[in-house]
């Protein structure tokens, strides 16, 4: 009996992981207060295994900008998809620093000391991308503002918001969530949310 009882689902299933639910706000989901991070005295470093660099505000704005769609799940159980940004591909990125070959991870800083680790596969992905505008607004500063990481295949802790560095590592070193007790890498689909 086809009709308007029986449309197809309007979200395929396959883009939402288990154990998720869909959600069309946008929550904010913070450890501690939001800092509030000043675009004229912003400041990118890198370190570690890498050839060490502070890059700018103007020295990531020159750098190609692209518009994103991407879905957002957070290990608390709501996902958003479609979620519309604007920013920098970490692989376009990627060019204007030199790391090391010995780095196999990374350890994500932010402005407020919030950390989160990533394996150099996970983070050197097309896919991946530093946003400084959430549909087609200025990044609001409790969603990250002025400039946050988004990986989409991971779980959104990985999503640093006021990321203000990378860190190259050699080896493996756990971020503020992962010490305690959430799994070191957060793929959603394979439902990686803990590491006991
Ligand atoms: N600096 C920082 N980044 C962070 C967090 C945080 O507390 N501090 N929370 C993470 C978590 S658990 C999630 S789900 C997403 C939430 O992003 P949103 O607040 O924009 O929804 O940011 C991630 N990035
Ligand atoms: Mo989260």
């Amino acid at each position: 009996m086809p009709g308007k009882f029986f449309q197809k689902p309007t979200e395929p299933n396959d883009r939402v992981p288990p154990g998720q639910y869909l959600t069309n706000g946008f929550p904010v989901l913070t450890y501690g207060s939001t800092p509030q991070v000043d675009m004229n005295t912003w400041e990118f470093r890198i370190s570690g295994a890498v050839e060490p660099k502070i890059l700018t505000w103007d020295d990531f704005m020159e750098l190609p900008q692209s518009e994103f769609t991407a879905d957002f799940h957070c290990v608390t159980r709501w996902s958003k998809l479609d979620v519309k940004w604007t920013g920098i591909k970490v692989t376009d990125f990627m060019k204007v620093i030199e790391v090391e070959p010995k780095a196999k991870h990374i350890m994500e800083h932010c402005y407020g000391g919030y950390t989160t680790n990533i394996s150099m596969e996970d983070f050197v992905r097309e896919e991946n991308f530093f946003a400084f505008k959430l549909f087609d607004e200025p990044l609001p500063a409790e969603h990250g503002g002025p400039m946050r990481l988004v990986v989409p295949h991971l779980y959104a802790w990985k999503s640093a918001k006021w990321i203000n560095g990378l860190e190259f590592l050699e080896k493996e070193d756990l971020g503020f969530w992962e010490r305690n007790g959430y799994h070191q890498r957060g793929e959603p689909f394979a439902e990686e949310r803990y590491s006991y």
